[in-house]
């Protein structure tokens, strides 16, 4: 019966051994924490429940890039360490017998399922990054349920293994391995490389070491990264006699021209892609806070806006009251005080502080007052 990998003494290295699994497990653990987390962030301030819209915060103007940029940067550090991980307990695969017991075979079930969401969740969040959606599944929601399913995984693979970690928490008490402190200072050299070469996506400061991250910040018109152009929505049709359309108890229409010539403002705001690049840039155009007063909005009001995008999943974003009457939200008309290229929303896009950048809507039709 017991072939192969199932015989006795087939693994050979010493560092299969609890002490290394533990050390592993709480870098892990901690990248898949600030993952986690972060992440729950991105998906409220994207779907947000009725209760909680009205009170999101639109500071700091950054948060969102920080927090975005942190759930890339640990989801892609934990790619290398959950590899470290598995290989350090995958002996255990093969354990013989393969279950002693109900309990140990529901043990080993949830360590299936809690491996299979891990890699999953790494894999479909990395090949965002990419912008590859080799799938049929929505990978939004796909990415949140497999989130919640590893983290009970985890917390479930914890509380089995808390007897074994507290043992070996501490060095003084494991028994030491040759090559331990190699491996570990190996897998920790891997870490700190593909962070480093990825996170210059969003990281000022690391953008001269940006060698591995899909996205260049400062590629594309006036160094500002395109994730979605014009031809790619369908190349989007700006109509000669475009008028902005704004709804509410007073409705009007302006023209471009019309617009240019209301008060202009000022904001420099980070576009923060959920694909975890970001860049800051200087808009210039009107306040929605503006724009809604004129329509005689009550305060308090939400907004909807459409694009002229013909279709797609960001057409009509919906904007809660904080950000729409925040005075940095602006109705933007131009890019460092030139006019938007059509790939960045040419005649007119949104621009708001603390927003995910599927929010920051291109090509703008219309804006109507919601309650
Ligand atoms: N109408 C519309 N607006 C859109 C998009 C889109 O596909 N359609 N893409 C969004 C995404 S995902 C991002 S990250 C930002 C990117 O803005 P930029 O192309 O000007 O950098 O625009 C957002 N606005
Ligand atoms: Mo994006």
């Amino acid at each position: 019966m017991r072939r192969g990998p199932f015989r006795d003494g087939v693994f050979t290295s010493a560092l299969h051994e609890p002490r290394t699994a533990v050390v592993l497990g709480r870098w892990l653990g901690g990248a898949l924490l600030v993952c986690f987390l972060t992440g729950l962030t991105s998906h409220l301030l994207q779907n947000p429940p009725t209760w909680l819209a009205g009170m999101l915060p639109s500071r700091p103007v950054d948060g969102y890039r920080v927090t975005q940029g942190l759930h890339v940067i640990s989801g892609v550090a934990a790619i290398p360490l959950t590899g470290a991980k598995l290989w350090t307990v995958y002996p255990r695969l093969f354990e013989w017998p393969p279950a002693r017991s109900a309990l140990h075979a529901l043990e080993r079930l949830g360590i299936a399922v809690l491996v299979a969401a891990v890699l999953l969740e790494l894999f479909t969040g990395l090949l965002n990054t990419l912008q590859w959606y080799p799938w049929p599944f929505p990978f939004r929601q796909t990415h949140f349920w497999l989130g919640w399913l590893a983290t009970g995984g985890l917390l479930v693979h914890l509380a089995v293994k808390a007897p074994l970690v507290a043992r070996h928490w501490r060095r003084a008490q494991a028994p030491a391995v040759a090559g331990r402190r190699g491996f570990l200072a190996s897998v920790g050299v891997a870490v700190g490389a593909v962070t480093l070469t990825t996170a210059g996506q969003t990281v000022p400061w690391l953008r001269a070491v940006d060698l591995l991250a899909p996205r260049r910040p400062g590629s594309g018109p006036r160094g500002l990264p395109v994730n979605r152009t014009a031809a790619q929505a369908g190349t989007v049709a700006v109509p000669a006699d475009w008028q902005l359309e704004v709804d509410g108890p007073r409705p009007f229409r302006l023209t471009l021209a019309e617009l240019r010539e209301l008060p202009q403002y000022e904001a420099v705001l980070p576009i923060a892609c959920v694909e975890g690049w970001s860049v800051s840039a200087r808009w210039s155009g009107v306040r929605v806070a503006d724009l809604l007063a004129r329509a005689g909005a009550p305060p308090g009001s939400a907004v909807r806006v459409t694009s002229l995008e013909a279709e797609g999943p960001f057409r009509v974003m919906e904007m809660p009251a904080p950000y729409a009457e925040d005075p940095l939200t602006l109705l933007a008309l131009a890019l460092d005080d030139e006019v938007l290229s059509p790939d960045h929303g040419f005649p007119a896009r949104i621009i708001a502080p603390n927003r995910p950048g599927v929010l920051q809507t291109k090509w703008v039709a219309r804006i109507e007052v919601v309650r």
